[in-house]
């Protein structure tokens, strides 16, 4: 946790050997937007690709407003990360397995000190070889942390969905009623941006379904708070019986 709180960049790494998942990268942005760590996101692997231009572009839709570089490991293109790593920064890797996280910090640290995985051909997914998290220290004076979750680096606690959907934020605060379901209601800025098309349904649909999912967690994190406050009292009446029990015995 205290590794968490001192990552001041979240780097989002993006492979290119298949489509981009722009729901995975919104849903990360969504997640990190609050936590003080500074999104970038990285896509790599681009010796695989004639242009990243199209990648790019679908990522920019994904994430408004974050910063995209593109890179490859294998062709030693790093120089747009090499720039962002300043003295006393720790940048956090995240992403798919097999992304090719442990392969950028093998570039950056320029030896090979992580086990690099293998992704299958047919669908792009790797075996999952990343399980521990380390902190690296790479030259110039800034670490690197490669690790398997954002959960586990305690990045989530300060989800912010209106970051990650700037348009669809801007949108519900021109609605009639500050309570709009956008459902069938009147004026409602969200369906008429639907019916005209300028809003993308994919993402409409992507943050109600983040917003379901943190009303979840919220509502889990809220019953597991209560229930360990239970046990601490119940535990606590415990002890009082206990007192009493032995003070009247011994009276
Ligand atoms: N063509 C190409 N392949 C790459 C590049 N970077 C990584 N790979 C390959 O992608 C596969 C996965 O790379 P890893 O670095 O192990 O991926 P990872 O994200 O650390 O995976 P986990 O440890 O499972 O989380 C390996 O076969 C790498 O050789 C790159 O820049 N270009
Ligand atoms: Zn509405």
């Amino acid at each position: 946790q205290v590794l968490a709180a001192n990552a001041d960049a979240l780097w989002i790494v993006v492979p290119l050997h298949t489509e981009p998942n722009s729901r995975r990268i919104e849903r990360t942005v969504a997640l990190v937007a609050d936590s003080g760590a500074e999104p970038l996101i990285v896509l790599t692997k681009t010796d695989l690709v004639d242009d990243p231009a199209e990648a790019m572009a679908q990522v920019r839709v994904a994430a408004p407003g974050v910063e995209i570089v593109a890179v490859s490991a294998h062709r030693g293109d790093l120089d747009p990360l090499r720039e962002r790593l300043t003295p006393g920064l720790t940048a956090a890797l995240t992403g798919p397995s097999g992304a090719g996280k442990s392969s950028l910090v093998n570039a950056l640290l320029g030896e090979e000190l992580l086990p690099v995985g293998e992704v299958r051909e047919w669908d792009g997914r790797g075996r999952h070889v990343t399980t521990t998290r380390r902190l690296l220290p790479v030259p110039g004076g800034a670490l690197l942390l490669d690790t398997p979750g954002l959960r586990s680096l305690g990045l989530t606690t300060g989800a912010a969905p209106e970051n990650a959907f700037p348009e669809i934020a801007a949108l519900i605060a021109q609605c009639r009623w500050s309570d709009c379901h956008h459902d069938r209601e009147p004026e409602c800025a969200v369906r008429d941006a639907l019916e005209a098309g300028t809003l993308d349904e994919d993402r409409w649909a992507a943050w109600g379904k983040l917003q379901r999912e943190l009303a979840y967690e919220s509502r889990r994190g809220d019953a597991l708070a209560e229930a360990a406050e239970k046990r601490k009292w119940k535990a606590i009446h415990a002890a009082a019986h206990a007192r009493e029990a032995f003070r009247r015995k011994n009276r």
